[in-house]
């Protein structure tokens, strides 16, 4: 059987170089989005913003596609920047640097990252996952690897942050890696 054709609905490579060890084993062709395609994030939710991006991204290549809406929850903010993480700030140091400084004052640095993972072909929506991990925020950044606020999330009980393991380690316990658990079997479901 041909591989079937999935665009990874995202213009963030750190993303994309995820998604593309998590689906190697797949029998899929993986497309990036067209370059420069924008999608306004109108949602309230992960989900409703990975939603959003895997339908706009289908409609426009005619092809399945996959978006993932993630962001990091800190408790002492009220969620901030949830759903606005990659809106926080223009860069990542920036993001990093951000959050440090307004996290600053308080002495609860728990937080929580959330990933939401969408499938849709055109409107119609195939799939929908959602996974998490747990963490605290560390008071300087620590570690090379990953992208993202990975070098201030140390995951609770193991004392290290996502950017100080390699990326087997964060696909094992990450939000993104959780949420791609619950995805698999129900891939497994549509294509069989
Ligand atoms: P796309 O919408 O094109 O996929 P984006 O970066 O704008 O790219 P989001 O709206 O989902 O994606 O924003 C998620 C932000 O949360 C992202 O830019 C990172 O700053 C952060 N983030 C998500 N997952 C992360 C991870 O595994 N490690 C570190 N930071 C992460």
């Amino acid at each position: 059987m041909d591989n079937l054709p999935l665009v990874i609905a995202s213009g963030n490579q750190g993303k994309i170089r995820e998604f593309k060890k998590l689906l190697r084993d797949f029998p899929f062709d993986l497309l990036t989005q067209p370059v420069g395609f924008e999608i306004e994030e109108t949602g309230n939710t992960f989900v409703e913003n990975a939603r959003i991006k895997a339908i706009a991204v289908s409609q426009e290549t005619g092809n399945m596609a996959l978006a993932d809406d993630s962001g990091l929850s800190v408790e002492s903010l009220g969620g901030a920047p949830g759903i606005y993480s990659s809106r926080y700030a223009s860069s990542d140091k920036e993001r990093i640097q951000k959050l440090l400084a307004e996290l600053k004052p308080f002495p609860n640095r728990k937080a929580k990252f959330e990933c939401a993972l969408c499938i849709a072909s055109g409107e119609r929506v195939l799939i929908e996952v959602s996974g998490f991990c747990e963490g605290l925020i560390t008071s300087s950044p620590k570690g090379e690897n990953g992208f993202g606020y990975d070098p201030i999330f140390e995951v609770s009980g193991l004392g290290e942050t996502f950017a100080e393991m390699d990326y087997e380690k964060k696909k094992h316990i990450g939000h993104r890696g959780n949420a791609f658990k619950l995805l698999k079997p129900e891939l497994k479901k549509l294509f069989t």
